[in-house]
């Protein structure tokens, strides 16, 4: 059984095993969600990234959560939305499965996901949602591990929209 949730709020509070960031291909932290996840985590965060080099669009990186609630950050990088001609929606989707390949190859059975892209780099949000959850049940489909995958939204338009898409079937 496919086990998704939808949950209005911050991903830095959430109770999981590793939180995704949506990072820039640094990983050295930034504005939204980066610079929630590295307030909260603490400096150790930033410390640990910078021993990883970067991180190509589409691809993840993991490392520990320091201060926060959940045991490890994974950091992938989305696409910048270019009008959609620029591989936008494979980048997008390789984001989330390689996040998903990472939780599974260290053992992560819980893990949350903001809505990668959907702000500072701009991804339509209905169409970025459709990508998210088609990503995701196309990877629990054929895996164990992760158990379960909370989709954390941050706004009303964002909450709305995956309670919509993921519960509708
Ligand atoms: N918890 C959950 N979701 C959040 C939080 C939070 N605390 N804060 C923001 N969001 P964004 P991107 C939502 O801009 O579009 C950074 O500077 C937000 O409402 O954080 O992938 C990086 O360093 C939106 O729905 O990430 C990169 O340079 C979603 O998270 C760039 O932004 C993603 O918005 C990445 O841009």
């Amino acid at each position: 059984m496919v086990h998704i949730d939808v949950l209005k709020g911050d991903i830095t509070k959430v109770n999981v095993d590793a939180i995704v960031n949506a990072a820039n291909e640094s990983l050295l932290g930034g504005g939204g969600v980066d610079g929630a996840i590295h307030s909260a985590a603490g400096k150790g965060l930033l410390a640990e990234c910078r021993t990883i080099g970067g991180c190509p669009t589409g691809e993840a990186r993991l490392t520990h959560g320091y201060n926060l609630p959940a045991r490890y950050v994974i950091h992938t990088v989305g696409p910048i939305w270019r009008g959609g001609g620029s591989n936008e929606e494979s980048l997008l989707f390789s984001a989330y499965t390689n996040s998903l390949i990472l939780a599974r190859d260290n053992g992560i059975k819980t893990i949350a996901f903001p809505s990668i892209s959907t702000g500072i780099y701009g991804y339509p949000k209905v169409e970025a949602a459709k990508v998210a959850i088609g990503a995701i049940r196309n990877f629990l489909l054929g895996n164990l591990l992760p158990e379960k995958v909370v989709l954390v939204c941050f706004d009303d338009e964002n909450y709305t929209l995956y309670k919509g898409l993921v519960f509708s079937d």
